[in-house]
């Protein structure tokens, strides 16, 4: 599924598109999962996770929403297989260049049709810093995500820069008149898709102005043996393995 081209697209540039990795009707099931979710997560609460730097940044996003659940496999089985499923996980092991995949955190997101709320362009990196920078993510698309939806958009080559400093208001993000999302290379996706990048890749996305929900979630995954570099950013799940093993494990107790 992971093609050569890909991996050298992944190594020199930060990001690869993988096309199909999920069937369309795979697809179209997640994303029902998805959309059950927030419905089920709104009626006990306010769900929307949009960054208050994106209200600063852009001047759509004032009115606008994104739909967010953190750790979603904690919500539904249908995101606990996805995680583990060989196709998404022997793609991490081939961009990471490990043999051991281990979970950060998931995040589902639901830009909503004509006012879905943009990311500003940022790194992943400084939210939670590893020592080798094995750290990537994955963004499963349920929905075809156009440019018009608000698709995501990377800055390639950025992976190399380092990790650069951030504006830690309203949500970690480099400067706007620097790093203006519309500059950045957009990266339509269809149904099915899987775009992966390197937590240091500069990426950030636009308002979906379209009739028709995005609809993603996102897997942040590194090596075992990459240590994080301070204590944040911790949550339920993390650490599990999502293939191979891992040699770092000690005993400890019950946890
Ligand atoms: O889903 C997107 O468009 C980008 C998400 C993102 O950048 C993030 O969660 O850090």
């Amino acid at each position: 599924m992971v093609n050569p081209e890909s991996i050298r697209q992944f190594r020199d540039e930060g990001y690869a598109l993988v096309q199909g990795l999920l069937s369309p009707g795979e697809a179209a099931a997640l994303r029902a999962e998805c959309h059950d979710l927030a419905n089920r997560l709104s009626r006990t609460g306010n769900i929307d996770a949009t960054w208050g730097s994106a209200r600063a940044a852009v001047q759509e996003a004032q009115q606008t929403q994104i739909l967010h659940c953190h750790n979603a496999q904690f919500y539904s089985a249908a995101f606990s297989k996805l995680i583990v499923d060989p196709r998404f996980t022997d793609a991490c092991a081939a961009f990471m260049g490990t043999e051991n995949v281990q979970l950060h955190h998931t995040k589902m997101f639901i830009k909503p049709p004509e006012k879905g709320s943009p990311f500003p362009m940022h790194q992943d990196a400084p939210y939670f810093p590893h020592d080798r920078h094995s750290m990537i993510a994955a963004i499963f698309h349920f929905d075809d995500a156009p440019l018009e939806k608000g698709c995501l958009r990377v800055v390639p080559g950025s992976h190399k820069l380092g990790m650069l400093e951030h504006d830690s208001e309203g949500g970690w993000h480099l400067p706007f008149e620097k790093y203006p999302i519309e500059d950045a290379t957009p990266i339509p996706a269809k149904a099915g898709d899987a775009i992966f990048f390197s937590y240091l890749t500069i990426h950030g996305s636009g308002v979906n102005t379209s009739s028709e929900a995005r609809t993603t979630v996102l897997v942040q995954v590194r090596d075992p043996e990459d240590p994080p570099t301070i204590q944040t950013h911790l949550s339920r799940g993390q650490g599990m393995m999502l293939r191979g093993i891992d040699p770092t494990a000690v005993v400890r107790g019950l946890d």
